[in-house]
């Protein structure tokens, strides 16, 4: 459901930082005589010179996009570097990129409250650093800004129009501090060029939302701010379905059923119109949305909100059977297990949720709309246990997918993505005096709520911003990179990570196994089936929730009745959980900052 926050102040100076082609930033660092090759990083299963899934920016140059694989990049890039994805139980292994990020992180949250939202992406806000600087260093006082300051473009790529814009005596207070996170912000990149080795890029503006836009329009290694008298600029031509939380249903209803293509669109409609449309919340957020105006908090939590493990199958790789699907769901629930244990010893976090999301097909497929259902149930530790509760939660999607009676060998049905999540991360109760104690006490509580056939249905906000954002199974999103032949469209979503997200970004191309902010937050969940169950039968009471396509009217049908069926139940099960659900507040390891140099490049447009 999406949350219209008015703006607190709009003083506030956000950060988003994002990686440049990250991986292959990773792998060059690893193998030095890559560096300013052209070279991408390629997708676990090498099928026609395996699918790019990073692309250096030399590579880029002379056309190398990341929807090709590998044969074709070298075709048109014959020099290419290729490099294969780590791999560990027949996927792949992506905590060499995981790790990467999170020496990112831990630089970036010297300055400020930070925020991981993806494996490469951080948004941090710099407000007090921003005030502190402005009153200790007037900018209009500086006698020289660092050259790559002054390399900055302006829209017409104007040194001196940079220079004059950072050091007006007559910019408002917004601007002023705007100019601060611009210095910031570069010195921070420096930081992690020379600690890490790595380039960023970053956006610089008054709230989430805008920094995030920002932060791809001048890459790689360069900055860009947005002045608050550039939003409208800014946005207006931009297409609805770029806007973060518009890539799904919403977007899709705006562009249908008002007609409304660009954010310029959307800013013809009065904010009672949209209200009308889509309710109060989700109206006013629209209103907002296309001024520029986000009252999102950068939270402070600098480890992912949720741990995945996913693989695809595509074409004939399908799993058919419910052995191949066990034997899959075995190797992504270790390594799922192993994160959550690395987790709980690192940081003294413990898991609530797993969710179980998969992608099939029927082959006698009547009704093709119909996805496989997520399904969720309370986590237990341990590989063992998760792999058998991701066996039931499987058994449990199949049934309903199928709607009939089915043998489970019998053929029909394919798999062809398959993933594991462990969400709801909070940090141990304190006071917690064992963690046996304390898992023993859970698993008692997880096993009663089998028992009692608890269901626990988020609100379904089909039409939602949080919703069409916040569940980026890995191969459900929204933007899709071509593979072709036989492979599975690489699905990545790149608005969903700070969202799952994006998360939601959420995928290694054939292989998906990435941190993912808001990854399984809605997924339906379901009481644990009987376990060792090896006859699917569609029982005969099932419950079912029938999702309207597309539409107001159905929107607001499907908010009603999600609303009712599932609020109490996630409340009584938080509740019966004695598990702290405060806050995390990670950003202990704030650490002394050098003095601010006089910055890298600065962009305003
Ligand atoms: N990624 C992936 N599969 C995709 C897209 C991306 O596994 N389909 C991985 C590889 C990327 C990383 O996520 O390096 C970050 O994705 P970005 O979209 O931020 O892209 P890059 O960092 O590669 O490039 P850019 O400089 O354009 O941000």
């Amino acid at each position: 459901m999406p949350v219209a926050r008015p703006e607190s102040s709009d003083s506030r100076i956000i950060a988003h930082v994002d990686m440049d082609c990250f991986y292959v930033q990773v792998e060059q660092r690893k193998q030095p005589h890559l560096r300013g090759q052209p070279t991408a990083v390629v997708q676990y299963n090498s099928w026609k010179g395996g699918g790019l899934i990073a692309v250096s920016y030399e590579a880029r140059k002379d056309g190398v996009k990341r929807s090709m694989r590998g044969d074709e990049a070298k075709k048109v890039c014959p020099q290419i570097q290729l490099v294969q994805v780590p791999v560990a139980r027949g996927k792949a292994d992506l905590s060499i990129y995981r790790n990467a990020g999170s020496e990112v992180v831990s630089i970036l949250a010297r300055k400020g409250r930070c925020e991981r939202a993806s494996i490469d992406e951080v948004y941090l806000d710099l407000t007090d650093a921003a005030e502190t600087m402005l009153k200790e260093t007037p900018l209009e006082s500086l006698e020289s800004i660092n050259e790559e300051v002054l390399k900055s473009h302006n829209g017409n790529d104007d040194k001196e129009l940079v220079r004059e814009w950072l050091q007006r005596r007559d910019a408002d207070h917004r601007d002023k501090l705007l100019a601060c996170g611009a210095f910031i912000v570069a010195e921070l990149r420096l930081q992690v060029l020379r600690e890490t080795e790595f380039t960023c890029s970053a956006g610089i503006a008054h709230n989430k939302m805008l920094a995030k836009l920002a932060s791809g329009m001048n890459k790689p290694a360069q900055q860009t701010i947005v002045p608050f008298a550039s939003v409208k600029g800014l946005l207006e031509p931009l297409p609805i379905k770029k806007m973060k939380q518009l890539g799904g249903k919403l977007g899709s209803s705006l562009q249908i059923d008002l007609g409304v293509n660009t954010v310029g669109d959307l800013l013809q409609f009065s904010q009672e119109k949209l209200q009308d449309f889509y309710g109060v919340n989700t109206g006013t957020w629209l209103w907002n949305v296309a001024r520029g105006i986000s009252g999102e908090e950068v939270e402070g939590r600098l480890l992912p909100k949720s741990h995945g493990s996913g693989k695809t199958f595509p074409g004939p790789r399908a799993l058919k059977t419910l052995a191949a699907v066990e034997k899959w769901l075995k190797e992504l629930c270790e390594e799922l297990s192993e994160r959550l244990q690395s987790d709980l010893e690192k940081n003294k976090r413990v898991a609530h949720t797993l969710t179980l999301h998969a992608n099939a097909y029927k082959s006698t497929d009547t009704d093709s709309y119909k996805k496989f259902p997520s399904k969720s149930c309370p986590l237990r530790y341990g590989g063992g246990k998760i792999q058998e509760d991701a066996v039931n939660l499987f058994q449990a999607g199949l049934r309903e997918y199928l709607g009939a009676y089915i043998g489970s060998q019998c053929g029909g049905w394919g798999i062809t993505g398959l993933s594991v999540s462990a969400s709801k991360i909070v940090p141990i109760p304190s006071g917690t005096c064992s963690i046996t104690r304390y898992f023993q006490c859970r698993d008692q509580f997880h096993s009663s709520s089998e028992l009692s056939d608890e269901k626990f249905i988020p609100e379904d906000d089909l039409l939602s911003p949080s919703r069409s954002e916040s569940h980026p199974a890995p191969h459900q999103t929204e933007q899709q990179t071509e593979c072709g032949g036989e492979e599975a469209p690489v699905t990545y979503d790149i608005t969903s990570f700070d969202q799952y997200e994006n998360a939601c970004k959420d995928e290694a191309s054939s292989d998906i196994t990435r941190e993912v902010s808001h990854l399984l937050s809605g997924a339906e969940s379901c009481s644990t089936p009987k376990q060792n169950e090896r006859q699917l039968r569609l029982p005969g009471k099932e419950s079912k929730m029938k999702y309207p396509s597309d539409g107001i009217r159905s929107y607001g049908q499907k908010r009603k009745a999600t609303k009712e069926k599932g609020t109490s139940s996630i409340l009584r099960f938080l509740q019966s959980n004695s598990c702290s659900t405060s806050k995390q507040d990670n950003v202990s390891a704030l650490q002394e900052t050098k003095p601010l140099s006089s910055g890298i490049s600065s962009f305003i447009f």
